[in-house]
């Protein structure tokens, strides 16, 4: 199945239906949230609160770990672990791309009466009933604007920090392709909200402990520039390993801005950080400039994403894993520029 399409209007309307038929709602992220799934969930979480649902968010990590990017998203008070959920007849996951990414709140979604996805992933497998997919939209997070104003509420301050978190995340500070005049002017409404776009952006990217900058500092320095792997396009690749962030006693998401740096080599088509979680799999992170569709290589390794940012979760020897990226790199066709 491919979704191409924005949403159907009739899809819109049964989900405003389910989300105010006075059933109580659980609205979800996927596994280790990132800005653009937690933002979303908490975005449409506070307006549903407006509207006088009972509410609440969550996500499927065991244990359950609040996120760095929590430190820019507002509506904290709507979050339950999921040890302590009691069922909810309406669920809706929010950038979800898969039903294995609402970890082990994947039965309490399932077995609810309505169960809609919001998302904008191409790889979004069409897991749910009803969905709300739209694979133009640059963030899940415009998605779920649209619908806060289709249950007719207000856009307030925390609602508009809760998107805004998630779409300067996805486009990667509006740079990536998918930035679109109307993502500026969906940028723009909610900065005229009075948002404080500036905290936003320091709580998302300029704001590590100490320890966080000598970890990047040592995963550049190990990383290796292959320039003749993918046809000539080029592949560069470093390794964070979980001793390494326990000597430091750095949690995982520590180690996300690596690949942010890594990706700007000149001589690397796509980069791809190994980063090992506490379970002590690897969590592996690419990045195209767009001349292969990394979603489509993580999708053959059991991941998504989109075609400049995917990843999948590997197992074994770090050398192992960085053979069956090579592979599916070799394997992916080369796209116009
Ligand atoms: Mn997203």
């Amino acid at each position: 199945m491919t979704w191409t399409r924005s949403p159907a209007q009739a899809d819109w309307d049964a989900v405003v239906a389910a989300l105010t038929s006075g059933e109580k709602v659980l609205l979800l992220a996927h596994v280790s949230p990132d800005a653009d799934a937690l933002g979303s969930a908490l975005a449409v979480g506070l307006a549903l609160e407006a509207r006088g649902v009972d509410v609440v968010v969550s996500y499927g990590d065991d244990p359950f770990v609040l996120p760095r990017v929590l430190r820019s998203l507002p509506g904290q008070h709507l979050l339950v672990a999921p040890d302590s959920l009691t069922p909810h007849p309406v669920v809706v996951s929010f950038d979800v791309s898969s039903i294995e990414r609402l970890g082990v709140l994947r039965e309490a979604a399932e077995s609810a009466a309505t169960f809609v996805a919001v998302d904008h992933h191409a790889s979004y497998t069409g897991f749910a009933p009803l969905s709300l997919v739209d694979v133009t939209a640059p963030a899940t997070a415009v998605l779920a604007l649209e619908l806060v104003d289709r249950l007719g509420v207000e856009l307030s301050v925390d609602i508009a920090t809760a998107v805004y978190s998630g779409l300067v995340t996805d486009t990667g500070s509006f740079k990536y392709a998918g930035t679109t005049p109307g993502t500026h002017e969906v940028a723009a409404r909610l900065m005229r909200t009075g948002m404080r776009h500036d905290v936003v952006a320091r709580h998302i990217y300029d704001d590590e402990p100490f320890a966080a900058l000598r970890l990047l500092g040592a995963a550049l320095d190990r990383s290796v520039l292959e320039e003749s792997a993918i046809g000539g396009l080029g592949l560069v690749w470093t390794v964070v390993s979980a001793d390494e962030r326990d000597v430091l006693d750095l949690p995982l998401d520590a180690v996300e801005r690596v690949i942010d740096v890594l990706r700007i080599a000149t001589e690397a088509e796509v980069a791809c950080v190994l980063k090992q979680d506490d379970t002590r799999a690897w969590r592996v992170s690419m990045r195209s400039k767009g001349r292969v569709d990394v979603s489509q290589v993580a999708m053959s390794l059991g991941g998504g994403g989109h075609r400049y940012a995917a990843g999948f979760t590997g197992h074994g020897e770090p050398g192992e894993v960085l053979r069956s990226v090579r592979a599916a790199l070799d394997a992916a066709p080369h796209l116009p520029e």
